[in-house]
């Protein structure tokens, strides 16, 4: 049996954003660093896993593959802005929430050359900047693409990159959901590029809308999320039924909402049929987008999956037997990050050839 690298990097623990607004009221921040650091105790508590920290091999051209240059400059001005105005300020590590939204382009051109530009490319108020942010981003970005890079040099079949911030909310251009980066979609442009087609499954509560929209357009990289019907779950203006890709790559992109109160057996019926469209894609290699805020335990979410069945998922996701990067995303009960991923790389490595 293969040993499995668990990719870390402490660096997530200098971006800790105190708090968030939740309809316009203050909650603390959920996406909080004790999620990540619940999760590497427990994979590496497992017998068959062990620790990497690995180097920063991430470059910019990397990260332009997915999103915009623009974007990315603005993140890196932005935590550069947050460090500077500290002294002036006169409080510590100060995070800038977005509060002007450029909703058209003369908007954002005016916006754009004013140091009050903190919602430039924000979609919400969920992903705000401190003087750390960029290089917790960065760090997190880099474990998903060291990740890739293990399962391209054939070192390993299977890795787990314990990514904070999570990713799957970032668009080629937009940041929101507690994400600035593609951390999946870095990894899923850096297989493609050595190993040709593969696929994104993405089985976090909330949709995957920045993976979509990076892949919206491209055959090459299949993209299935299963998640909480839009329609009453946030993002909201993604993740239904109907989106399907763009015009060169239509059929390459599936959704599988799911009602509010799902269960495991409805859950793994969904999933399954995730499993044959990816099964029929022929993948050279897949990329899962681990969220863990389905489990019943969950603060802010509405499905009922018993821990349990993250076990069955994992084993039903193994039996792919594709060369696999685990992203981690969401899931905001801080213990369940641990016990669950425990659980659904167990379930992988049990049923992996
Ligand atoms: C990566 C990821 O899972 N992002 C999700 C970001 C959106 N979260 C919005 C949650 C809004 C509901 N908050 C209710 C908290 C009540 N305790
Ligand atoms: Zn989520």
């Amino acid at each position: 049996m293969d040993r499995i690298p668990i990719l870390y990097s402490p660096i997530h623990l200098m971006h800790q954003p105190a708090y968030e607004y939740d309809r316009g009221m203050q909650i603390p921040y959920q996406e909080q660093a004790c999620r990540i650091e619940s999760a590497r105790e427990a994979l590496l508590a497992l017998p068959f896993t062990f620790e990497i920290q690995p180097d920063l091999l991430l470059k910019d051209e990397h990260i332009t593959r997915v999103h915009s240059r623009a974007l990315l400059e603005h993140l890196r001005q932005r935590s550069l802005f947050a460090e500077q105005q500290e002294p002036f300020i006169g409080q510590e590590d100060v995070y800038h929430y977005p509060w002007i939204f450029p909703l058209n382009p003369r908007m954002q051109t005016g916006l754009l050359k004013s140091p009050d530009n903190a919602g430039c490319y924000a979609f919400d108020t969920y992903a705000p900047i401190g003087k750390n942010t960029f290089k917790a981003v960065f760090a997190s970005a880099n474990l998903a693409h060291c990740a890739a890079q293990t399962i391209i040099q054939q070192d390993n079949r299977i890795a787990y990159a314990l990514c904070r911030p999570p990713g799957h909310h970032a668009a080629r251009d937009m940041l929101g959901g507690y994400c600035y980066l593609n951390n999946a979609a870095i990894a899923a442009s850096h297989l493609k590029q050595a190993l040709g087609k593969g696929a994104i499954l993405d089985i976090d509560y909330h949709h995957g809308n920045g993976s979509q929209d990076i892949f919206w357009d491209d055959p090459e990289v299949l993209f299935i999320s299963i998640h909480a019907d839009p329609n009453d779950e946030y993002p909201f203006f993604a993740g239904y039924a109907d989106e399907q890709g763009g015009e060169l790559a239509l059929g390459v992109n599936i959704n599988l909402p799911l009602p509010k109160g799902c269960e495991d057996e409805m859950y793994l019926t969904a999933l399954d049929q995730a499993l044959n469209a990816i099964r029929e894609y022929q993948p050279n290699w897949l990329v899962l987008s681990a969220g863990y805020d389905t489990c019943q335990a969950d603060p802010s979410t509405f499905f009922n999956l018993t821990d349990a069945v993250y076990t069955e998922i994992g084993k039903r996701i193994g039996q792919l037997n594709v060369p696999m990067v685990i992203v981690h995303e969401g899931g905001y009960a801080v213990e369940q990050n641990g016990i669950l991923a425990a659980r659904l790389i167990s379930g992988i490595v049990d049923s992996f050839a």
